[in-house]
């Protein structure tokens, strides 16, 4: 499985730093959605489902968290730290989300209107909505 890891380009000087995202230019879709978790508890682990159709990009704007991705067949972690590196997380995976660091924002550019329909929240459909399991 391909981990794919977005460099954000920031604009530094002395003042401190920015980083500006558009789309189809550092977000590879049009951006339908935009929204962030913070304030996450201590060991809570989020997500858990996976998505038919939704593409996102993933930036943690402060503090770090752990993400596991799962495409039916392999299983990778992939940890954000910074605000200038989006992960790309596609349709058709299994995510969850833990290890949330005190204060950690995460936000998540999306490609679609929010739509319960385009949830999977049970592994075994989402691994017969994969094909691996018949
Ligand atoms: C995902 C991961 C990375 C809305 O009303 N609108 C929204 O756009 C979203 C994302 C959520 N909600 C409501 C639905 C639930 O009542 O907010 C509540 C919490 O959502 P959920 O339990 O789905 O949150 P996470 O952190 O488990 O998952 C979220 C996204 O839902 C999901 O698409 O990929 O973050």
């Amino acid at each position: 499985m391909e981990i794919k890891k977005y460099p954000l380009q920031q604009h530094g000087d002395s003042r401190g730093h920015l980083v500006a995202l558009e789309e189809k230019v550092d977000v590879p879709f049009e951006i339908k959605r935009v929204y962030y978790m913070f304030d996450t508890k201590s060991g809570v682990i989020r997500g858990m489902h996976a998505h038919k159709s939704l593409e996102q990009l993933l930036v943690c704007v402060h503090g770090s968290v752990k993400i596991l991705l799962d495409d039916g067949t392999e299983k990778r972690t992939v940890f954000l730290d910074n605000p200038y590196e989006g992960l790309y997380v596609s349709n058709n995976m299994w995510r969850e989300m833990s290890e949330f660091s005190e204060g950690a924002v995460l936000m998540v550019f999306a490609s679609k209107y929010y739509d319960e329909n385009d949830y999977i929240r049970d592994y075994d459909e989402f691994l017969r909505f994969v094909g691996k399991k018949f």
